[in-house]
């Protein structure tokens, strides 16, 4: 699914975050940026040694904020760090996880980023449910496509097609309540 924000464009798809070709592809991180379970572990695997030998000079990273690093034998030239909240069930979990995707964001323009892949960050190992984790990801990506025209291309690769139907029917809900995000039908 793929829909168009101004000039930019947010589209989902189903899939492995390490294969992905855009400029740069977020990890979901712990804080000491260590490879971990889930996509840490795929992301660390995939770009070889050196991402951790470079990660390991960056002093870590906090709940929300982001780092960057080349992406090594990634097919993405970069990688951007960022840590999701531990689902607790209190209203920091909002903040912290749309911080997260902000952050990232804005780093990725800062670096002249134009196209960046997202995993659904905190839904794993730090358990924030699917369905409350979407709404907040897809808002926020929205918002910050609307109010800065520095990235071409959001992508949000989930790894299982339940996630990916979750994901279809809350973006489908805000393209019915939004008029400025246009569905693209291919
Ligand atoms: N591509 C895309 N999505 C994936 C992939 C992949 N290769 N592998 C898993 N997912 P998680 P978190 C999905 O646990 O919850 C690590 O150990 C997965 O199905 O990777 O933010 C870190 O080091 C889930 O929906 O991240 C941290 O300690 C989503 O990606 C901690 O886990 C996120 O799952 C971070 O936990």
């Amino acid at each position: 699914m793929k829909v168009k924000i101004g000039s930019s464009f947010l589209e989902l798809a189903q899939g492995d975050i390490t294969k992905q070709n855009t400029e740069a592809i977020v990890n979901a991180a712990n804080n000491r940026l260590a490879p971990g379970g889930g996509v840490a572990g795929a992301i660390h695997r995939a770009a070889g040694p050196e991402l951790w030998e470079e990660c390991k000079g960056l002093g870590g990273c906090r709940t929300g904020e982001a780092k960057i690093t080349m992406g090594y034998k990634l097919p993405a030239c970069y990688v951007i760090h960022t840590v999701g909240p531990i689902y607790s069930g209190e209203p920091k979990d909002v903040i912290l996880l749309g911080a997260c995707y902000n952050s990232s964001l804005k780093l990725a323009v800062e670096s002249g980023i134009k196209s960046i892949s997202f995993p659904a960050i905190s839904t794993g190992v730090f358990g924030y449910p699917l369905e409350k984790a979407s709404v907040v990801a897809l808002k926020t990506a929205i918002e910050f496509l609307k109010q800065c025209d520095g990235i071409d291309l959001i992508r949000f690769v989930l790894y299982s097609e339940q996630a990916l139907r979750i994901h279809e029917k809350r973006l489908n809900e805000l393209v019915e309540k939004d008029t400025d995000i246009e569905l693209i039908r291919e």
